[in-house]
């Protein structure tokens, strides 16, 4: 392939999201020919703070949720300004794109459009250097390091319709001895766990990130159906841990917080209380997201009461935006970063918010988002850093398998 990376032509494509919402996709072909192409998730759950993810706002089309408005300015008001830019030149590209939006939450042309411009260029400079985007991205420093899986199977929050109040309960294979047989040991405990709930008589439907999504008593009992169902696939707790994303930011109000489900009212005391008893009774090793994106001083106590034992982990509190990590770090909130690269808008802000997590101490999580496509960049990304996990969801349903699947396969090529 030649090594011309200038960008020479540029698509951008209406697509739909795992959830059937309208999202984008951009092709980007350089002058010596090579093609990349990237598709840009959307989340649920999203933190206020987030970059702002356009939509097209015509009500006659998607209720307002259309892209094809956003796919027009990409292709008549971003690819003038970045053509002939070379695509190995990753911050220019990327410093040009925020200078084009020129607002800093990229209020004006919107995340999402120079989210998919920025990783399809970064795809088409690893097409061009004839490398795997995972050894484009990461070089040899750091890029042989597998993420432990952290898999969604069992859905509450705004990801499902059942009456469970904390969004996501996961499984993490942390004793697995690569990432292959950590896949198979999630997606043997997923399917006990469906057996288990088929027994009891409940509800195997699954909720937006796959997995079941079942009405149940309380936490507890979500808890107890995890443990039994690691133990019942031949695990023990000791090299399966559980993992919860409460998504508290949901349950945020001016006077403390209500989970509407059981519609009850806590307070954030309330909440760092009942997170550290579930952590003395069940194997959790993380908790993202225990309190709302606002309760800095929430964060501060449940970080310096359960930070030496429990990862506690900031999405909606830090959005992958390194001036709030650094502001977090010199707190002393939390002690992992989730990172989700349209939170920010652009590769090159993606990986300063995890360098300075590396620098700070902070583990490093590589993180989908609710509304998924088949496209797998994070998992790329995820070996690329160094980070220590991956959160995908489910190990099932056709865009969460696409990040693990990814990785099965760069793990076959080391
Ligand atoms: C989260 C994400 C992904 P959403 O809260 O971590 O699981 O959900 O994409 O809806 O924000
Ligand atoms: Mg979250």
């Amino acid at each position: 392939m030649s090594v011309n990376k200038k960008i020479a032509s540029l698509k951008a494509f209406e697509i739909l999201d795992s959830g059937g919402k309208p999202t984008v996709s951009v092709q980007i072909t350089l002058e010596g020919g090579a093609v990349g192409c990237a598709a840009v998730p959307g989340g649920a759950s999203t933190g206020k703070r987030e970059a702002y993810e356009r939509r097209d706002g015509d009500e006659s089309r998607y209720f307002g949720k259309g892209t094809k408005g956003v796919c027009r300015d990409i292709e008549e008001k971003i690819f003038p300004g970045i053509r002939g830019v070379s695509a190995g030149a990753q911050r220019l590209l990327d410093e040009r794109l925020i200078a084009l939006d020129g607002t800093p939450g990229k209020e004006k042309l919107g995340a999402n459009a120079l989210l998919a411009v920025s990783l399809a260029a970064a795809r088409a400079g690893a097409n061009a250097y004839g490398l795997p985007l995972y050894r484009y991205l990461g070089g040899l420093y750091g890029a042989d390091v597998r993420p432990i899986p952290m898999m969604n199977i069992l859905n509450g929050g705004c990801h499902a319709g059942n009456n469970i109040d904390i969004q996501e309960f996961m499984i993490a294979p942390v004793g697995a001895e690569s990432f292959s047989e950590a896949v198979r040991m999630g997606a043997e405990i997923y399917h006990t766990l469906r057996e288990l709930l088929l027994r009891r008589g409940l509800s195997v439907s699954v909720g937006a990130e796959g997995g079941f999504a079942p009405d149940l008593q309380n936490d507890e009992d979500a808890l107890d159906f995890l443990t039994e169902a690691i133990e019942r696939a031949g695990y023990d707790t000791g090299n399966v841990k559980i993992a919860l994303d409460a998504a508290a930011s949901e349950w945020a109000r001016e006077d403390g917080y209500f989970l509407p489900k059981r519609a009850i009212s806590q307070s954030s005391g309330d909440l760092i209380r009942k997170f550290d008893s579930l952590c003395g009774a069940y194997p959790i090793f993380s908790i993202e997201d225990p309190l709302g994106e606002d309760d800095a001083q929430g964060w501060k106590e449940i970080t310096s009461l359960m930070g030496s034992r429990v990862m506690l982990v900031g999405d909606d509190l830090f959005v992958t935006d390194q001036n709030l990590l650094a502001r977090g770090v010199k707190d002393g909130l939390a002690n992992a970063i989730l990172i989700k690269p349209n939170q920010i808008g652009t590769l090159t802000q993606t990986l300063e918010a995890v360098r300075l997590a590396q620098r700070s101490g902070y583990r490093v999580i590589l993180s989908h988002r609710s509304g998924e496509t088949c496209d797998s960049f994070i998992s790329d990304l995820a070996v690329a850093v160094g980070a220590q996990y991956l959160k995908a969801g489910a190990p099932a349903r056709g865009e969460r398998v696409a990040k693990y699947n990814r990785l099965m396969m760069i793990e076959r090529s080391f």
